[in-house]
């Protein structure tokens, strides 16, 4: 690569040459430099190369571990010219290197990096010559830097057994991603090398560092809106600032720069704007806003894309303790949801358009926020912009997770300047609602027995480390650089030290780890904000043979085991996970003997157990205003609990979301010898609607109905109906009904819901057919479903991957049409010859 094309800066910012081309890399011992990609990571280059099989396959893993305990070697060479040379300012970036690297440039040793999550810069001039140039980066293994560490800690810092997978849990002293040394969905395969971009940037005698668009405050019709732009000059002297969007210039103004670093900050209004809304209230509208500074005819420009829109956490004291809910544009807006974990143990083989596709399915189920949770990554930029377009909110933890981290000052240091350079790329999205410190880092300490093993003299220690961490560096860091939005110190805030639930956001897990799912629904289990619940099930089939032969699938089975990573806490039992969906199962279906139809209980149960949750929560606002299910997606093929499988298909949890998520929802509960019927809205008009309430038996036969008519306010959560079981069962035994009941609204039924008065293992199903007929439509096929007795949880598949079913896992009401649809590029005739399909009805 040849740099003859030096443009002079005048017109945009900074001028920027991609490095990423033309890698090599190598293991530190040995001569063979082979083909690497950059972006990337050793264990894909590994592969690329066929050098060694693929890790998520089998239990290819455990054989695969001695590349994290290996020290490798990247290399590139590129060719400078005077040009480059001579330019007033020049940068090289290394966007992000896994994790301990030195970088030598020419054999010059210029810098020794320590944090995956940091930007890290330089100066490449000095060590530059005209003609070729080597860019060398030496990636020591993590085990030989943070033993020594580890070693020398004065106290043992504790982590989660469940995450790293080892005995020594070194993850705590490096700077790099939690999930890297194994969790309780995903596999250990501890990374290097360089994961984000590599470039040299140059610019003339002035530069933008970085701009934030802030909406102020919303009048009627127009927002007072402020850009914050800090210029980097390289002498004293004047300047003409504007911001333009739409091609409008919004303000105009003068400045005086320094030399050196610049704030500038001019307010400017825009007159009727579209405010960007979340998915369900409105359209995410996204402007861009142009910053140009004029200096005697030359312009540096900088855009920035964003939306316009307020945004506030309200943690008030009230009657019931501290509320915890977003208000947005002025308007309190209930979060639906789930949290999210990286999309791959390799997070830079995953293309756009699969952020795409999983950001796209989280709105496409109604959800309005998404919670990035801190033993992953600080995503990708696709992450947020694909948020920003679907108006869904994130909830941004910090890369802290179920661990006690150090703090000495190295230590610290480098947090603030991982959190600056994070706060800074990801400031001026619209979808990020808050940043928050760490997952679960109090609650392990204060609630799980942590801090009992300690003196007290090592726990004041511990508590004080504990508190600058996260109380003083960190928000002072996000402070610098974004002074807009609520910082949460951990979550959950509540569950630990007699901090109740009513106090803000929660973690609840006694559903999954034992209980009931009915405990979902009891008030003392239902805190301001539900911020993590969940219940493990079993990727469809197609996703198990992605990693399974034929002789594998059995639960316990070396290769299944392995893609099964929950634990008891104590006994460390690989059982555990599959256990706890048995016992569920045998609670309330049926253990089925046969492995795929286990399966697909797996996800018949989650779903129903998820959707319990969500409804509760639901029906408890506004006292409860948030409710995120763990997890939306995996990181590799396994059991979990997610609702959307590594390979990108939909569980059965997926699809119930986008019902008990609907913008309008019926919820009915039982209470004592009745039975309520609450409808909730988180509509900003209020509406008007009839419930048509049904009792029928399994075959069809009606025998109970009643029509009740309701208004509901604006955001409005009320119990439209309460009727007495006797009433509701009319004269039929409680397990030879089920009661149907729909919310409609000028005719149009907008949510339905069905109450089961007893649980499944105690109804006797009819083993009845579905009456499926398949017709052609322009995307594929619709399936129109019939049948004569209720079929519960209807899974239809194909053997076929492009197929994909819009609806899944339906209840067949006796004599009530559903509709199917399926984009697919098989024909009709097609279709219906491979078409499958599993209930309740046939495993129960
Ligand atoms: C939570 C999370 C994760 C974990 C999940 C399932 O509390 O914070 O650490 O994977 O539970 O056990």
């Amino acid at each position: 690569m040849l740099f003859t094309c030096l443009i002079p800066v005048t017109a945009k910012n900074k001028s920027r040459i991609s490095l990423n081309d033309e890698w090599q890399f190598k293991q530190s011992i040995s001569q063979n430099w082979l083909p690497a990609q950059v972006p990337g990571a050793v264990h894909t280059d590994l592969m690329n190369n066929r050098m060694i099989k693929d890790p998520f396959y089998g239990v290819n893993e455990k054989s695969l571990q001695w590349i994290g305990e290996k020290d490798w070697e990247y290399k590139k060479t590129f060719i400078v010219d005077e040009a480059l040379l001579q330019a007033p300012n020049v940068q090289l970036v290394f966007a992000g290197l896994d994790t301990y690297a030195d970088i030598y440039i020419n054999d010059y040793l210029v810098m020794k990096c320590d944090n995956m999550f940091r930007t890290w810069t330089l100066n490449p001039l000095p060590y530059l010559k005209k003609g070729e140039n080597t860019i060398r980066i030496y990636f020591h293994s993590i085990f030989k830097v943070d033993m020594p560490k580890y070693l020398a800690s004065p106290f043992q810092l504790q982590a989660w057994p469940n995450n790293d997978q080892s005995d020594i849990m070194l993850s705590l002293y490096a700077r790099k991603a939690g999930y890297n040394y194994g969790w309780d969905w995903g596999p250990r395969l501890i990374t290097t090398g360089i994961w984000r971009d590599v470039y040299l940037e140059y610019w003339d005698d002035i530069h933008i560092d970085g701009t934030q668009i802030i909406t102020r405050k919303l009048e009627s019709g127009k927002a007072k809106m402020e850009a914050v732009c800090t210029v980097m000059s390289d002498e004293d002297t004047k300047a003409t600032f504007t911001v333009e969007y739409d091609k409008k210039e919004a303000v105009r103004k003068q400045v005086a720069l320094t030399k050196g670093m610049n704030t500038v900050r001019v307010d400017f209004e825009v007159k009727n704007p579209e405010l960007w809304w979340t998915n369900g209230l409105g359209n995410p509208r996204m402007y861009d806003f142009d910053i140009v500074l004029d200096k005697e005819g030359r312009k540096v420009t900088d855009r920035v894309k964003t939306g316009i829109r307020t945004l506030e956490i309200v943690r008030e004291k009230d009657e019931q303790g501290q509320s915890m809910f977003v208000k947005l544009n002025g308007k309190a807006v209930f979060m639906k949801g789930a949290n999210y974990i990286p999309l791959d143990n390799f997070p830079n083989r995953v293309p756009e358009s699969w952020y795409e596709y999983i950001i796209k399915s989280a709105a496409d189920v109604n959800m309005n926020m998404l919670r990035i949770w801190g033993g992953g990554i600080y995503e990708m930029d696709a992450f947020y912009e694909m948020c920003d377009k679907y108006g869904i909110l994130v909830w941004q933890d910090m890369m802290f997770a179920c661990g006690m981290f150090p703090a000495d000052e190295h230590y610290l240091n480098s947090v603030a300047e991982e959190v600056k350079d994070n706060v800074k790329r990801l400031r001026n999205h619209p979808c990020i609602a808050l940043w928050n410190g760490n997952n679960e880092n109090e609650i392990s300490y204060f609630g799980w027995g942590w801090k009992d093993r300690y003196t007290p003299e090592e726990d004041r220690i511990y508590q004080s480390n504990l508190h600058k961490l996260f109380y003083d560096v960190i928000p002072e860091a996000i402070q610098a650089v974004d002074e807009t939005r609520y910082y949460h110190p951990t979550s959950p805030v509540t569950g630990y030290n007699n901090i109740d639930y009513n106090m803000g956001d929660v973690h609840f897990w006694s559903v999954w780890k034992g209980g009931w799912l009915e405990e979902y629904t009891e008030a003392k289990n239902i805190g301001r904000f539900m911020s993590e619940y969940g219940f493990q099930s079993y990727p469809e089939m197609r996703t198990i043979r992605r990693f399974a032969s034929e002789h594998d699938l059995r639960l316990d089975s070396e290769v299944m085991l392995s893609h099964q990573r929950a634990r008891n806490d104590q006994t460390r039992d690989p059982n555990f996970g599959n256990n706890m969906m048995k016992m569920y199962m045998e609670k309330y279906f049926k253990v089925p003997d046969d492995f795929s139809a286990f399966v697909y209980m797996s996800q018949y149960l989650q779903a129903e157990a998820v959707k319990i949750g969500i409804e509760a929560h639901r029906r408890a606002k506004p006292y409860c205003m948030g409710t995120l299910y763990w997890q939306i997606n995996d990181c590799w093929p396994v059991a979990s609990w997610s609702s959307i499988d590594y390979c990108g298909r939909w569980k059965a949890l997926q699809y119930y979301a986008r019902d008990a998520y609907d913008e309008v929802l019926v919820s009915p509960y039982a209470s004592g010898k009745q039975v309520v019927f609450k409808a909730i809205s988180d509509r900003l008009q209020k509406m008007k609607g009839e419930l048509e309430i049904t009792t029928l038996t399994l075959e069809g036969q009606t025998v109970f109905s009643k029509k009740v008519s309701f208004d509901l306010g604006a955001n409005g959560c009320e119990d439209v109906a309460s009727i007495t079981t006797t009433e509701l069962y009319g004269g039929k035994k409680e397990n030879e009904v089920f009661i149907y009941v729909t919310l409609n609204e000028n005719g149009k039924t907008v949510s339905s819901n069905i109450h089961y008065p007893v649980y499944s293992n105690q109804y006797t199903y009819s083993k009845v057919a579905p009456i499926i007929t398949v017709e052609k439509t322009n995307e594929g096929v619709n399936l129109r479903l019939r049948s004569s007795a209720l079929i519960r949880g209807l899974y239809l598949y194909v053997d076929d991957d492009e197929s994909f079913f819009e609806q899944n896992y339906v209840t067949l009401i006796p004599g009530k049409e559903e509709v199917v649809q399926v984009k697919t590029h098989l024909s009709a005739a097609a279709f219906e010859k491979q078409l499958k399909y599993l209930s309740v009805n046939q495993v129960n």
